[in-house]
């Protein structure tokens, strides 16, 4: 497959304006008939029309109601000779859904048809101009077996249904709203739906509808109620409302990402859907409530104004996650629960799309090239793109950011444009702001790969009083030649050995009493000078994570010590004790330090465990050393044995000495009374699990049964998923010999709940390495009667979670756990090739592997790049990985 430039981008020869579609429904032979009003684009020169099309059969080609000859080439059906000026078109064509294994196009699932159209599967269903650029007004007609497929679902408004000759049944679908084909969706099943009618704050009535299948109706309470919140959410934050009659979530249980926001009609993963206490846990349900906000806030980023190319994707993507993470921190009441939300949104940013940015796959949020587009539905064009929306809040307030939207939707409403149009809108709502006077600067954002390093130095001059800040930055080393500096927004603070928040006035600036401000660093180098520096501080820096930077401030144990203890931003309090856990870490593997932990960390934790002041989810963030991957960042030569190893001593340490308080924490935070998935309860449940983990790390260790018997109990009678699956996992944490009773006992219990099932293959998957154990327990796994390749959650809940979450069982000094991640790269790219792409991520980051390791890895990754049928889907991933 050809490499796709940005650079070459041209508008289409022709605009389709109307489809009219209509679909005799068969498993093994479906029908299309596709007519098309097409339009000549008088701004480009005329041309043959090259319609997309794979893995179609083409019966009859029509214009203006005459016969046209046309020919194909690979990808494309070309008609050379058509009539002057508009016509119609009219293609019917055969597809055959049951053997759509690459869930892409129609395909059947559970004994439905469902469609995945997102990026460019609509050239799988009919021959199309494909692009998103190319916005079309559909009408559809569904025709299927009445019995089989009793609904019948599709974009926009219902028009019209009925009833058909032997057994079958129709049903007409309008949608006003002219839209790109990757928006098209149709659905044909045997489902029920929740629905729930709301009056929105203009007053007008809507339908909404929540379909599953028929044993699941119980499990959509939560999903409907997080929809009922984004609907309500965006017209209140954004002024956005429902455009629709009738918003439809349809659930589906095999599917390749986690949703799809067809206009009016999201397609769901069953996992972003489902759930009661009994089946999902806390994250199950933040999931969720994400996840549906996430869709629906696509209607219109995304779908009322769409991306003109697909290099533009973040335009809708990182615009969408910014605004689905505002939403969940809106959801909740206090400042320490935002700030946890926050936490937990940077640690996936750091632990997947610096990464990212750092290895082979590295891009611009807004790329130069690709040869598969869903190579690039990436971390970097979601979270980091997400981040560039977030600094342009930050640098015009979130009022200015509020006017900035209003203005791109009227300048852009019903059109495809860019990421450019994006910032010069929100630049242009805020004339007086720090974006509008660094906006060429800001749009290297969405230009320059790499993760910029800032390094911070300060000096205190007692005699007058000021604090000298110095800041300088670099571009990361995948930034490519000639970067220039980007426009970096740093929230600051000052702060007193004592733990006073100090002022922030800058010299020549009017006095004011804020503790807290914006520093823009917009060249290579600069110096800010605080003025009324009552004492030495201890800068805080970068609050809130506030550009998406890697940050080297110089402090010492001593100061971080401070920040955990006293900063007012709680970001940096969890930075500080994250900071001082990685330096023990890593000087334990790199063999300057034992890997024994010194009592200021420990007691440092205690306090933390023990404050009366923080919440209990923020403890267990603080509490949780980082992660094996993140250590793996931080050095350029990875031995994952040795950092598992020193992790896992200092886990046993720390759950040892502080055993008392774990036991203490067990006992006071257990949450009582009904389940509810709000973040004070979820944030206790957090940390009685992870006191559970560590009380039964040292028990076993100490040869003592009693914490893991009371875990097994646990497993047996919790009373919801979250606390059941703690138990789970401390039992497999601490190698527990009630872990194997457990783990049948799990199964047993929900045999017939795939989504629970999903995580009992992931637990065992991911479960800490010992002596190869996980490994074998892995293999032994894929010739479960549960297991199957074909299933992406399936597929995801055994092979991603032990190739991409538990690298000292992947990472064998044999090479064993590259040759099990080749084998089934290879058997799931003959099935599902942008699932087999995903999974051969996993070896992204092979160069920084220590012999033998990296040897090995690369052995398995040209065995996989050498096998002759391979998609170019993960050809472009191991391609790059070698390259
Ligand atoms: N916009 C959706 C992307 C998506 C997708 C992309 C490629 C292949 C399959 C897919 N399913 C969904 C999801 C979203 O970001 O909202
Ligand atoms: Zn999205």
């Amino acid at each position: 497959a050809p490499l796709v430039r940005r650079e070459d981008y041209a508008p289409p020869p022709f605009w389709i304006r109307t489809v009219e579609l209509t679909f005799d429904l068969d498993p093994a032979k479906t029908m299309v008939i596709n007519r098309m009003t097409v339009e000549r684009n008088r701004a480009v020169p005329a041309g043959p029309l090259r319609l997309h099309g794979e893995e179609l059969n083409l019966t009859r080609v029509l214009a203006d109601g005459q016969s046209v000859s046309f020919r194909h080439e690979p990808g494309f059906l070309v008609i050379d000779n058509l009539p002057e000026g508009d016509f119609t078109l009219e293609i019917r064509n055969t597809c055959c859904p049951e053997k759509n294994t690459q869930l892409s196009g129609l395909y059947t699932s559970g004994g439905g048809f469902f469609t995945q159209c997102e990026a460019e599967g609509f050239r799988r269903i009919t021959y199309f101009l494909d692009r998103p650029d190319v916005m079309a007004v559909y009408t559809v007609t569904l025709r299927a077996s009445q019995a089989q497929y009793p609904v019948l679902l599709s974009n926009g408004n219902l028009v019209e249904q009925g009833e058909l000759e032997g057994g079958r049944h129709f049903a007409k679908w309008h949608d006003p709203f002219p839209k790109p084909s990757y928006l098209f969706a149709l659905v044909a099943a045997d489902l029920v739906a929740r629905e729930q009618h709301i009056r929105t704050r203009s007053g007008s009535e809507h339908l909404l509808q929540v379909w599953v299948r028929r044993g699941d109706l119980d499990k959509t309470e939560h999903a409907m109620n997080s929809l009922v919140a984004s609907v309500v959410w965006d017209e209140a934050r954004f002024k956005l409302p429902l455009d629709l009659e009738r918003f439809m979530i349809v659930a589906v249980g095999d599917f390749n990402m986690g949703a799809m926001e067809n206009k009016g009609l999201n397609i769901f993963n069953t996992k972003y859907v489902l759930a009661t206490p009994a089946t999902a846990t806390d994250t199950d349900y933040f999931g969720i409530e994400s996840v549906v906000g996430h869709e629906y806030f696509h209607n219109w980023t995304g779908n009322r104004v769409t991306c003109r190319d697909w290099f533009q994707l973040s335009l809708k993507e990182g615009l969408t996650v910014f605004r689905d993470q505002e939403f969940s921190m809106d959801m909740v009441e206090s400042a320490s629960a935002r700030a946890v939300k926050r936490i937990e949104d940077v640690r996936g940013l750091r632990q997947v799309q610096f990464p990212e940015d750092a290895g082979p796959m590295a891009h611009p949020v807004r790329p130069d090239s690709y040869v598969e587009i869903n190579n690039f539905y990436t971390a970097t064009v979601y979270e980091k793109g997400g981040e560039v929306v977030r600094m342009m809040q930050t640098l015009v307030g979130r009022d200015g950011f509020a006017r900035g939207m209003t203005l791109y939707f009227e300048r852009h409403d019903g059109q495809a444009v860019t990421c450019d149009d994006f910032a010069q809108a929100i630049a242009d709502a805020n004339a007086e702001s720090e974006l509008a006077r660094t906006l060429p600067g800001f749009k290297r954002w969405y230009a320059q790969a790499g993760t910029p390093r800032v390094t911070a130095r300060g000096r205190y001059d007692a005699p007058t009083r000021t604090y000298t800040l110095g800041l300088e930055q670099a571009p990361g080393p995948t930034a490519g030649p000639g970067a220039e500096p980007f426009v970096i927004p740093i929230t600051v603070g000052l702060i007193g050995r004592s733990g006073r928040a100090l002022p922030v006035e800058l010299e020549d600036e009017t006095p004011s009493s804020a503790t807290s401000r914006l520093l823009v660093l917009d060249e290579a180098k600069a110096f800010f000078t605080f003025v009324n520096v009552d004492e030495p501080p201890v800068p805080s820096l970068l609050r809130g994570f506030s550009a998406p930077v890697v940050l080297s401030d110089g402090l010492g144990d001593d100061e971080l010590l401070v920040l955990l203890n006293h900063d007012s931003d709680p970001f940096n309090r969890w930075e500080a004790g994250q900071r001082l856990a990685l330096a023990r870490i890593l000087a334990a593997v790199a063999g300057d330090a034992p890997d024994t932990l010194d009592s200021a960390f420990v007691d440092a934790m205690r306090r933390v465990l023990r404050s009366p002041e923080l919440d209990a989810a923020f403890k267990e963030l603080v509490l949780t050393l980082p992660s094996e991957i993140y250590v793996a960042e931080q050095l350029e030569r990875v031995d994952p044995q040795r950092i598992h190893a020193v992790r896992e001593s200092m886990k046993a340490q720390l759950a040892g000495a502080l055993r008392a308080d774990w036991e203490w924490a067990y006992d006071t935070l257990q949450v009582t009374g009904a389940y509810r998935p709000d973040p004070v309860d979820a944030g206790r449940r957090a940390l009685v699990n992870l006191a559970l983990s560590m009380l039964c790390i040292d028990a076993v260790a100490r040869g003592d049964e009693a914490w893991p018997g009371r875990a097994y109990q646990r497993v047996k009678d919790a009373s919801n998923m979250t606390d059941r699956q703690g138990a789970l996992g401390a039992l497999l944490g601490s190698h527990a010999a009630l872990a194997k009773p457990a783990l049948e006992r799990f199964h047993a219990l929900f045999a017939n709940e795939p989504l629970v099932i999903d995580k009992w293959f992931s637990m065992q998957a991911s479960a800490p390495e010992r002596d190869g154990e996980v490994f074998g327990a892995v293999k032994r796994l894929l010739h479960h009667p549960d297991f199957s390749l074909a299933n992406p959650n399936r597929a995801r809940s055994l092979i991603g979670a032990f190739c991409m979450g538990n690298p000292a069982g992947f990472h064998r000094a044999d090479g064993a756990g590259y040759a099990f991640w080749a084998d089934r790269v290879l058997e799931l790219d003959a099935m599902n090739r942008q699932l087999a792409a995903r999974m051969a991520r996993v070896m992204d980051r092979w160069k920084q592997l220590a012999e033998p390791y990296r040897g090995l890895a690369e052995a398995a990754l040209r065995r996989v790049a050498a096998h002759p049928t391979l998609s170019s889907d993960t050809r472009e991933i191991v391609g790059r990985a070698l390259g």
